[in-house]
């Protein structure tokens, strides 16, 4: 099946008390995400993986050890790090976090706190573009990981809780160049933990 381009689970200004601008989303959602979806269907289409899943595409496309990725496997990838990603926020402030999901980060990291300081120091150390994520690893336990460009959870096996973009598109217009600014309001004000407590 061909890519298509999700709408948004909120109003593109939903997000914007949260630190999260409406022009954010519009360049971020409806122009960055949306050429992901048709530069990759441009490019898989004739190919082996037309009318595979997403999923498939991503860990049938990528090479690991590889410096750089092909063309379908990074708009692949960055169109299922993209649906992720948006699911992951909700608007609204005081999203509170589910007790089995503050059980077990606190089982893995030693507090809440301690998770996202070493999630935001994640996120901060990926040099250049990527994404940090929280992940249930294949042995079932709970990690913080960063990856290059598209590169994702799904590309080692690995289940993704949680994703923060640490492009520049993602925090350049309401944080210029702050990122560990807009991770820590990521952290603090935009993740749905229901969402992320959902996947363990
Ligand atoms: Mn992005």
């Amino acid at each position: 099946m061909a890519f298509s381009l999700p709408d948004l689970p909120y109003a593109h200004d939903a997000l914007e008390p949260l630190g999260m601008s409406r022009e954010t989303l519009e360049f971020h959602h409806d122009i960055h995400h949306k050429a992901y979806v048709d530069n990759g269907n441009k490019l898989i289409a004739g190919t082996e993986w037309d009318g595979k899943s997403v999923e498939e595409i991503v860990k049938g496309t990528y090479q690991a050890g590889a410096v750089a990725q092909s063309g379908i496997f990074n708009n692949a990838s960055q169109h299922w790090n993209h649906n992720r990603f948006w699911e992951w926020m909700a608007p609204g402030e005081g999203k509170g976090m589910p007790g089995a999901l503050e059980k077990a980060l606190t089982e893995a990291f030693g507090s809440v706190d301690k998770f996202k300081e070493e999630f935001s120091a994640a996120g901060a150390g990926q040099f250049g573009s990527g994404w940090c994520w929280l992940v249930k690893d294949t042995d079932g336990s709970l990690k913080v990981t960063k990856t290059e460009n598209g590169v994702n959870p799904l590309c080692f096996g690995q289940t993704a809780l949680l994703g923060c973009d640490v492009w520049e598109h993602s925090y350049y217009i309401d944080f210029r160049n702050k990122r560990p600014a807009y991770l820590t309001n990521f952290l603090d004000k935009l993740v749905n933990w229901e969402a992320v407590a959902a996947g363990l």
